[in-house]
């Protein structure tokens, strides 16, 4: 059976979990035989958007950017996997509008911000409570969580394995893989 291509858009806060959880998808899509490629803070920021900064009007560009390369990922037949803050609903509107109605599908990796804090795997919220980073989501920059996401996962409740097992199901059950 084919794969139905299909952008997996996964937002939430800094340490949230988005790239763990994105990348277990990502192996489980492999295991399965599906053909996927993941947009990561990576192969993005540190590429095609190094020009971008942390500003609120940079981040949108970041986004339209990601969401302009995932439509073309999407036509060319994979299932995407983007794994970003994007900290605007409007943005993430947009890139819903981008696709067909089925081939967006959101993903709310929601993390407490005080476990995102107590895990810091980069000392990012150290310094941002120092004021050494200005504008950092949830610190002194927004985040607006999705009000109906496709998929709402919980990684301070679940195992990682868990979350990811999760995401698949929800693509199983609507009939992409
Ligand atoms: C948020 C920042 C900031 C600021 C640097 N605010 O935990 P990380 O390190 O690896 O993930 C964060 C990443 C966020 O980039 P995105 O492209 O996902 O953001 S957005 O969608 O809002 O454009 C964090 C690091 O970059 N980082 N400064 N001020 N995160």
């Amino acid at each position: 059976k084919k794969q139905k291509p299909v952008i997996l858009w996964f937002t939430g806060l800094s340490g949230s979990g988005k790239s763990t959880v994105a990348n277990a998808v990502e192996k489980k899509l492999f295991d399965k035989n599906c053909h996927s490629y993941l947009l990561d803070g990576d192969n993005i920021r540190h590429g095609l958007n190094k020009d971008l900064s942390f500003s609120d009007l940079d981040r949108i560009e970041n986004i339209r950017r990601i969401g302009e390369v995932s439509k073309l990922f999407v036509d060319s037949g994979l299932i995407v996997l983007t794994a970003f803050i994007s900290p605007f609903i409007g943005d993430r509107q947009l890139v819903r509008e981008l696709v067909n109605n089925d081939e967006f599908v959101e993903v709310y990796i929601d993390t407490p911000l005080e476990v995102c804090e107590s895990r810091d795997p980069k000392g990012l919220y150290k310094k941002a409570r120092a004021g050494e980073i200005k504008n950092f989501t949830g610190i002194d920059s927004a985040y607006e969580a999705p009000v109906s996401p496709e998929v709402h996962v919980k990684t301070a409740e679940l195992s990682i394995e868990e979350c990811a097992e999760q995401v698949v199901s929800y693509l199983v059950e609507k009939g992409y893989i």
